[in-house]
């Protein structure tokens, strides 16, 4: 037994073990039964925006396999199914009635997750924001806050009955930043007020479904958020470098868990924010709204970076007399397909953290994955053992924060399939299930092997004897 697979051994029976997806990444079925164009409709048709010109439009065409789907995460042993809601789909333009046919999509999924035993859990927000909010001015305008707790609202009028677990929003990182500040995902801006205007207002959104929600309920739910997260490391002991790692987690790690944990905005980050003349447009009794309690706090990890405090020509300031802040590799670890870093011990680290400043939120890993190029063999079976191995390695990484004392219940391996990768749009593969786009033939990789397995073995089950899913799906 290797060191890893010890540690894994160690999870309790209870652990969730599970795999994620978002709509826009799976569903397809872009104008079926009354959905509109979300930012992504539209992000996708800016020339040079997505990779190949790619687009969600047909994706893994889960609108119209999903019951097989399910079966494929029946077949593979998971307990939990992390997935999302398609605002456009169940509310058109964002606002008003609900559309009964986009939510019996939702409807059909519960019921179909539950008769197999699995839990859903739900997300209510994954990256696509109708057109129509967009055009009322998106997340840097605070109506779209208003407008997100209507939604969440309506969504649990129909599901909440069934679905236990709420997740508010996918990484308002990158919405926020990504989105309004690099370019890299929709809306494409550029523009750093519009991200910090955009994050608080996500804030805002987050907190204000939370209390909708609470009220609503008929019964104890499990709320949360989930948040991209990772290690804050400086590149040399410089002081420039230190500075630069203090200014990367103001912005990129306390600026999303301070104000859900501990109600405030981080006095450093604020002060950073001044220097650029910039403020958090914080109303009075946002803060209030924005912590209000959850349950679970979801982390997503896939890798971290560290901080330069100096450019590439070891200057310290940039051309209006501000600090760089520069993010670079490590150096010298193994790469994924994507040239992303493997670094499992800093998901440790990460975690342990969390439990350490902000004691008392249980903590699930809500995405962990590696894209790779993954080569079938003549059967269509992917042998993944690089993917196989990261995820292996990170969940051993979760079991060793927990044995140190950090309150881990789960880990959800993204993603169950293929599918759009944004930006990267399909040449980039995430699944533990290959999709044959062409086809839309499903068939697991040895990591969504790896990962029964591992459920098995967890719940007490001998290795191996599950039955329904062999390699090259026979
Ligand atoms: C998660 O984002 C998402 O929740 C999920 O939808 C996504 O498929 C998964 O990770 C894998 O990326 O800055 O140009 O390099 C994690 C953050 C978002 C980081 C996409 C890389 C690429 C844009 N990732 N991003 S770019």
């Amino acid at each position: 037994m290797t060191d890893d697979e010890a540690a894994i051994g160690l999870l309790p029976p209870d652990f969730r073990l599970g795999a994620a997806t978002s709509a826009y990444q799976i569903e397809g079925a872009a104008a079926e039964d009354g959905l509109t164009p979300s930012i992504w409709d539209t992000f996708c048709r800016v020339p040079g925006a997505v990779a190949g010109g790619d687009t969600g439009d047909v994706a893994c065409d889960h609108y119209h396999r999903m019951p097989e789907d399910v079966a494929l995460l029946a077949a593979l042993g998971l307990d939990t199914y992390r997935f999302s809601v398609s605002w456009p789909r169940v509310q058109p333009g964002g606002r008003g009635p609900a559309n009964p046919a986009g939510l019996a999509f939702y409807d059909r999924l519960v019921d179909e997750l539950l008769s197999h035993g699995i839990t859903p859990w739900l997300t209510l927000y994954h990256w696509d924001l109708p057109q129509e909010l967009q055009d009322a001015g998106g997340w840097p305008a605070r109506d779209t806050a208003l407008r997100f707790a209507d939604y969440a609202e309506l969504v649990h009028e129909r599901l909440g009955d069934r679905v236990t677990h709420w997740t508010t929003l996918n990484e308002p990182f990158c919405s926020a930043i990504l989105g309004h500040v690099e370019g890299v995902h929709a809306p494409g801006g550029r523009s750093l007020a519009d991200g910090v205007r955009a994050v608080h207002h996500l804030h805002l959104a987050h907190g204000l479904a939370v209390r909708r929600l609470r009220a609503a309920a008929r019964r104890p739910l499990d709320l949360a958020v989930t948040h991209l997260l990772g290690t804050s490391r400086p590149a040399t002991d410089s002081t420039a470098d230190r500075e630069a790692a203090r200014r990367a987690d103001a912005f990129g790690f306390r600026f999303y868990l301070d104000p859900i944990l501990r109600g405030r905005y981080p006095q450093d980050l604020i002060d950073d924010l001044a220097l650029r003349r910039l403020e958090i447009p914080v109303r009075d009794g946002d803060l209030a709204t924005i912590a209000a309690p959850i349950d679970t706090l979801g982390v997503n990890y896939y890798r971290s970076l560290r901080s330069s405090g100096v450019d590439e020509n070891g200057a310290g300031t940039d051309a209006e007399g501000l600090p760089v802040t520069r993010n670079l590799p490590h150096g010298g670890l193994p790469v994924t397909g994507l040239g992303w870093e493997v670094m499992p011990h800093d998901l440790t680290e990460l975690l342990l953290r969390i439990a350490r400043d902000y004691p008392g939120t249980p903590m699930v890993v809500t995405e962990n994955g590696a894209a790779y190029e993954d080569r079938p063999g003549p059967d269509g079976f992917v042998d993944d053992t690089a993917r196989t191995a990261y995820l292996s390695a990170h969940l051993a990484a979760v079991a060793r924060a927990r044995t140190a004392g950090a309150d881990v219940r789960g880990y959800f391996a993204w993603s169950l399939l293929d599918n759009f990768e944004w930006a990267y749009g399909y040449a980039e593969r995430f699944g533990i299930v290959h999709v044959d786009y062409a086809t839309q033939t499903r068939t697991p990789k040895r990591s969504a092997l790896w990962l029964r397995d591992t459920a098995l073995r967890l719940r007490g089950g001998v290795h191996g004897a599950a039955g329904g899913v062999e390699p090259g799906g026979r």
